[in-house]
C-alpha cells in the first residue's frame, strides 16, 4: 500500500491550475484522487475530474473534486492505475471491472499517466487473463468466438459467487486467459471485432509515461 501511495501523490503533483483531469479507479488511483483534492481543498488548484467509475465519481465527490463529463470538456491529464505494464507500456487493465469507461477516458486524453508499484511490471503482457466486458445475452457466442482465437475464457464472479460481476454498465466481464500474448496490438483489436464483446483491457499504444513505485522512491518510464 506504501508504495502504490507514494505515487498515487506523486501523480497529483502532475496537475495544474484549470486541468481537466481523468480520474482513474482502482486502490492506486484511489491516492491520487485523495491528494488531488487536498489540493483543490488548500485552494493550490481549481480543477474538475471526469471519473472512470461511480467508485471514482464517489471519491471525487467526498475528496471536493468538481466533475463533470466528457461531453462537456476534453481531458487535459489523466491518472490511472493498471494490473500489467510491459516494457512499450502497453497494459492489462480491468481488474476492477471499469476498463470500458477507463479506456474512453484515458484514451482522449492530451496526457494519460499510469500509477502502479513495481510488482505490475511484466517483460510480456499475460500472466493475468484479460478482462473482457460482454454484453449479458451474448455471453455464450462470445465466449465460444473467444476459444476459436485461442482464449479460454471464466465469467467473472462476485464475490459471494452468487452471481456474475455487472459493470457499471450493466454488462458482465469474461477473464479470457491466453497461453502466450505475443502482439497485444492485433489481440486488442481482435477480441473488440467480436460481435457482443464492448471493450477488452488490453490498452497498447495509450500510455505516454508510467510512473512507478519502486525500494520507497518513484521512477518515471517514457515512451
Ligand atoms: C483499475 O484498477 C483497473 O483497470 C486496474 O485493473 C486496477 C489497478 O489496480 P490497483 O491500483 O487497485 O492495484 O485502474
Amino acid at each position: 500500500m506504501e508504495l502504490k501511495r507514494i505515487v498515487g501523490y506523486e501523480a497529483a503533483k502532475l496537475v495544474k491550475d484549470g486541468d481537466i483531469v481523468g480520474l482513474g479507479t482502482g486502490s492506486t488511483t484511489h491516492y491520487f484522487i485523495k491528494k488531488l483534492g487536498e489540493r483543490v481543498k488548500k485552494d493550490e488548484i481549481e480543477v474538475m475530474g471526469i471519473p472512470t467509475s461511480y467508485q471514482s465519481f464517489f471519491l471525487a465527490k467526498e475528496s471536493g473534486i468538481p466533475v463533470t463529463t466528457l461531453n462537456e470538456h476534453d481531458i487535459d491529464i489523466a491518472v490511472d492505475g493498471a494490473d500489467e505494464v510491459d516494457p512499450d507500456l502497453n497494459l492489462i487493465k480491468g481488474g476492477g471491472a471499469a476498463h470500458t469507461m477507463e479506456k474512453i477516458v484515458d484514451g482522449s486524453a492530451v496526457r494519460f499517466v499510469v500509477i502502479v508499484d513495481s510488482s505490475k511490471i511484466v517483460d510480456q503482457l499475460g500472466s493475468m487473463p484479460v478482462p473482457v466486458e460482454v454484453i449479458p445475452d451474448a455471453m455464450r457466442v462470445v465466449q465460444r468466438n473467444i476459444e476459436i482465437i485461442g482464449g479460454a475464457p471464466a465469467l467473472r464472479m462476485a464475490e459471494r459467487k452468487d452471481g456474475p460481476v455487472i459493470t457499471d454498465n450493466g454488462n458482465f466481464v469474461l477473464d479470457v486467459a491466453f497461453e502466450e500474448i505475443g502482439n497485444p496490438w492485433d489481440l486488442e483489436v481482435e477480441l473488440n471485432s467480436i460481435p457482443g464483446v464492448v471493450e477488452n483491457g488490453l490498452f497498447t499504444g495509450l500510455a505516454d509515461e508510467v510512473l512507478v513505485g519502486k525500494d520507497g522512491k518513484v521512477e518515471t518510464l517514457k515512451r
